[in-house]
């Protein structure tokens, strides 16, 4: 059967500022929370390997995009870094970054490349982490000012903004399960946290119409389906639905709606734990929805009724109201230890067709990290990564059913571009259609899937019986 994607779909991957960049002598960037985090901490990364380290696509990008057309890319996702154009998150900006920032959009734009710009990907400029980060209001109105520069210098060209990438990951990282920085474990600041991300985001959609450019902007999402260990168990299935409001539907209502979730409000209300608010703000979500949505998928989320007790030390914690449920047969991707379930990509494109207007939207991040990835090097210096090819292709022969049914999806983007720093994880696990060799100054090499994907980019489509 031949897999025909629509004209003019978006092929290409994402990456991120911070996961990238590096940083250099004279490239004028503050600290963001990750370079804070990495100068006090190195053993919490991976071999300690830094965000400095990155892969060097600062200095690199001209080669990167040549190679992003080898591989068929029509579109490209990166991030502007906060503490980069602005070193201390409000006052001054930098003037290495802007031009940095021209070249590289330009760079992109010159080869037929779309960039796709998202404003915030994990990484709050220390300054402001000092005081607070997403917990402080401060942080809402220095980050629309941020939102704002960024349009002013390069709303010209980008037509695609985005104002967050998953959003509840610092919420979870940095105030639940503590894999980011400040790795407290405080529901009440999650909450506020996580309100001032909507509300900013809102913020930045509201000044960006008021600018009057021609092109779209959205927020990225992380969309976990959340199936019940047992369908016909009411006490699974509504442990399934919180464990949906918490993750998915907290971003996504606000987003795409312009509410947050009842059932979560009803929830948060019941122990006390709602967020502040200030009158006005509720409009201001209300009024300022998305043009597009980004969905990241990577796994399903597995939950049965809550049978563990409730650790009472660690205060409320969305956890009181679900356990997360181990189910038997499970394909797992051992490396990163997510279940690989190609369906769950249809089911989340469905359930926006459904419940959410049919927002138009687009995958934006799915991919799978692999460690050791050598291993598979030929004798011509490529690596053979068919489980990559298989990952890619058994997710987008689902997005394909979703649009034969109806489904808005517009795009694909695989993460990633080339092999980058992925947080804690460092460069344990890859994920790039082009390897990066930390023994080799960071030589890029075309992988296998990379060869692949430029076929299925240049065909609009691939087939397979
Ligand atoms: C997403 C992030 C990316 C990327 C990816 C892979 O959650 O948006 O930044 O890192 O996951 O995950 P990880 O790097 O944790 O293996």
């Amino acid at each position: 059967m031949k897999y025909t994607f629509p004209k003019d779909f978006w092929w290409g991957s994402a990456a991120s500022g911070p996961q990238t960049e590096g940083t250099f002598e004279g490239d004028k960037k503050g600290q963001s929370l990750w370079d804070h985090w990495y100068d006090q901490e190195p053993e919490r990364f991976f071999n300690q390997i830094g965000p400095d380290n990155a892969s060097y696509v600062y200095k690199r990008y001209k080669e990167d995009i040549a190679l992003m057309k080898e591989t068929g890319h029509n579109s490209f996702r990166t991030s502007i870094q906060w503490s980069r154009l602005i070193p201390n998150g409000v006052g001054e900006v930098n003037q290495e970054a802007v031009a940095f920032y021209n070249e590289y959009i330009n760079e992109l734009i010159e080869n037929g490349i779309e960039p796709f710009i998202n404003l915030y990907h994990f990484d709050m400029p220390m300054a402001l982490q000092e005081k607070g980060g997403w917990n402080n209001r401060e942080t809402v109105d220095a980050y629309e000012i941020y939102a704002k520069t960024c349009f002013e210098l390069f709303g010209d060209r980008v037509n695609k903004w985005f104002t967050h990438n998953e959003p509840i990951v610092p919420v979870e990282g940095g105030y639940l399960y503590q894999f980011h920085y400040p790795e407290e474990v405080n529901m009440k600041k999650a909450v506020q946290v996580a309100y001032h991300e909507a509300l900013a985001s809102a913020k930045a959609i509201a000044a960006y119409k008021r600018m009057n450019l021609d092109g779209e902007i959205g927020i990225i999402v992380n969309l976990t389906p959340s199936y019940p260990r047992d369908e016909n168990n009411p006490e699974d299935v509504k442990a399934a639905e919180i464990a949906d409001a918490f993750f998915n539907r907290s971003f996504l209502d606000p987003a795409v709606k312009g509410e947050f979730p009842a059932d979560l409000i009803d929830l948060l209300k019941n122990i006390n734990h709602l967020p502040e608010v200030k009158d006005g703000d509720l409009a201001i979500i209300k009024e300022n929805t998305v043009d597009l949505l980004g969905v990241n998928y990577y796994q399903p989320r597995r939950i049965k009724a809550k049978e563990s007790k409730v650790k009472a030390a660690t205060g409320p914690m969305p956890d009181d109201y679900f356990d997360n449920f181990e189910m038997p047969g499970r394909k797992m991707n051992p490396y990163r230890g997510w279940e690989i379930y190609e369906k769950g990509i249809y089911d989340l494109l469905i359930n926006l067709k459904e419940d959410y207007g049919n927002i138009p939207c687009y995958i934006s991040e799915n991919g799978m990290g692999v460690e050791g990835e050598e291993r598979f090097i030929n004798k011509d210096g490529v690596i053979e990564d068919d489980y990559r090819i298989e990952f890619v292709k058994d997710h987008l022969k689902y997005v394909h059913q979703a649009i034969q049914e109806g489904s808005d999806v517009k795009g694909y983007h695989m993460w990633t571009c080339m092999d980058n720093w992925s947080w804690t994880n460092a460069y344990k696990n890859r994920y790039g259609f082009i390897s990066v060799d930390l023994d080799n100054e960071g030589a890029r090499t075309i992988k296998k899937s990379g060869h692949w994907f430029k076929e299925v980019s240049d065909e609009n489509g691939f087939d397979e019986e």
